[in-house]
């Protein structure tokens, strides 16, 4: 009897709740004109985009998607509020006044940790004459923003193998395309053969490059490419060419270690920030030790301009990522996790390509027994047994690091400015089955 009275208890409030919410979101009338609709993503302690530029003040319908691990809200600054469990959507219709909205996570702690954002009205548009149909600027903002996001191909994690031979001729093509960066956001890039990041180049000590760089008459922009492990000229190698051009940059393998080539066109902060980088690996003459798995992994930076459009170049000069990411696409390896032997040598080939932010590289449950940063070496079994827990990587630096892992189990990476993990700085490295308890 008494599980009878709850059970009814709990259908009267279920009943009321619903109720309660229907009436809180105004239901579309037939004559109404059509709503427009913005999308925000939840992050593990973030909003994507965090900046939403809307052409006009009005009701707006807003998609929200926690996309994290964690419980989050949004509270926007008219009272409005949306609880979304992780993994699980939610929508409300919003009024939008001129003067913009902000909204933040109203769980303890998130707002401090970086949950919050804004609504910006532009009124970017020129009056619409009464007469005329107002329909041409909606449908095009419309079109934009309920826009189907493609998921994503992972980023192939494993170094390429060292390439035979001493002379090696590369292919770079600038491409200009919109690709995802992070579940549900998309970005204008600017890329090397489609892909951020580009191709990994692996040579040697002594080893002759030709990179043949072509920028496709199709282009809007003039790009260029500078090889941070070549010595040569700036103003020869590197200078940039026009859409419909094509260019030679001859160098040589001097030095070995982790390096950074980009795009250097004017503004070099534009074409970096928009995806045009790349990691080369020259190993020593004689090789490096065998070990069983090798990766390649690229920390860099995402600037999300207005939905799909070009790098918020303004965001960019001011530190302040949309995301961060391993490999071109936040939290990829999170949900994509490496996979390794347990108790095998892996080496990790890591470039930071920035542009702006310092990397503290970090793979919590390991040690690093070797690291070779900038030319400096922490050597395996050395005398007096000293390791390595984080690697420090200012933008354009790159490092050697290995390790083993212990145990079957999962061992995220990350850079220990724990600010970035929320932003997408996180994937996870899955020795053996990953569970600890098999
Ligand atoms: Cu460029």
């Amino acid at each position: 009897m008494l599980r009878y009275l709850k059970t009814a208890i709990m259908l009267l409030v279920m009943t009321l709740v619903a109720c309660q919410s229907t009436s809180s979101i105004s239901p579309k009338r037939a004559d109404a004109p059509a709503v427009e609709s913005l999308s925000i993503n939840m992050l593990d302690m973030g909003y994507a985009p965090a900046k939403l530029d809307v052409v006009h003040a009005g009701r707006y319908q807003v998609n929200v998607a926690n996309t994290s691990t964690v419980p989050h809200d949004i509270v926007f600054s008219n009272g409005v509020k949306l609880v979304v469990a992780p993994n699980k959507k939610a929508s409300t219709f919003l009024d939008i006044p001129e003067s913009g909205l902000t909204f933040s996570c109203s769980l303890p702690g998130h707002k401090e940790a970086g949950m919050m954002g804004r609504i910006v009205v532009n009124n970017e548009d020129p009056p619409v004459i009464e007469d005329q149909p107002a329909i041409k600027a909606q449908t095009k903002h419309e079109h934009k923003s309920t826009k189907i996001i493609p998921d994503y191909t992972p980023y192939n994690p494993k170094a390429p193998v060292l390439q035979s031979g001493k002379v090696h001729d590369i292919h770079l093509i600038a491409e200009e395309k919109e690709s995802v960066v992070a579940k549900g956001a998309t970005q204008q890039l600017w890329t090397f053969n489609g892909h951020v990041p580009g191709p990994v180049l692996h040579v040697r000590v002594g080893d002759t490059v030709l990179v043949h760089l072509e920028n496709p008459r199709t282009n809007k922009l003039a790009h260029s490419v500078d090889f941070h492990a070549s010595q040569v000229a700036w103003n020869d190698e590197m200078t940039s060419i026009n859409p419909g051009e094509k260019k030679l940059y001859e160098w040589q393998a001097d030095y070995a270690g982790v390096w950074m080539y980009h795009c250097g066109s004017n503004p070099a902060l534009h074409h970096i920030a928009s995806g045009m980088y790349g990691m080369v690996i020259v190993e020593p003459a004689e090789g490096l030790p065998k070990v069983d798995h090798e990766f390649a992994i690229v920390q860099s930076e995402f600037y999300l301009g207005k939905a799909g459009d070009i790098t918020d170049l303004h965001k960019a000069g001011s530190h302040s990522p949309d995301y961060v990411v391993f490999n071109g696409v936040a939290n990829q390896y999170k949900d994509h996790p490496i996979e390794v032997g347990t108790g095998k040598k892996v080496r990790m080939y890591v470039l930071n390509a920035g542009p702006n932010e310092d990397s503290s590289f970090h793979i919590v449950g390991t040690i690093f027994n070797r690291v070779i940063k900038e030319g400096m070496e922490l050597v395996p079994e050395n005398k007096g047994h000293y390791g390595s827990q984080a690697v420090d990587l200012a933008p354009a630096q790159g490092a050697i690091i290995e390790f083993t892992t212990a145990e079957d189990g999962l061992y995220p990476m990350v850079t220990h400015a724990f600010n970035y993990v929320g932003k997408g700085a996180l994937g996870l490295i899955k020795a053996g089955d990953g569970d600890p308890k098999n």
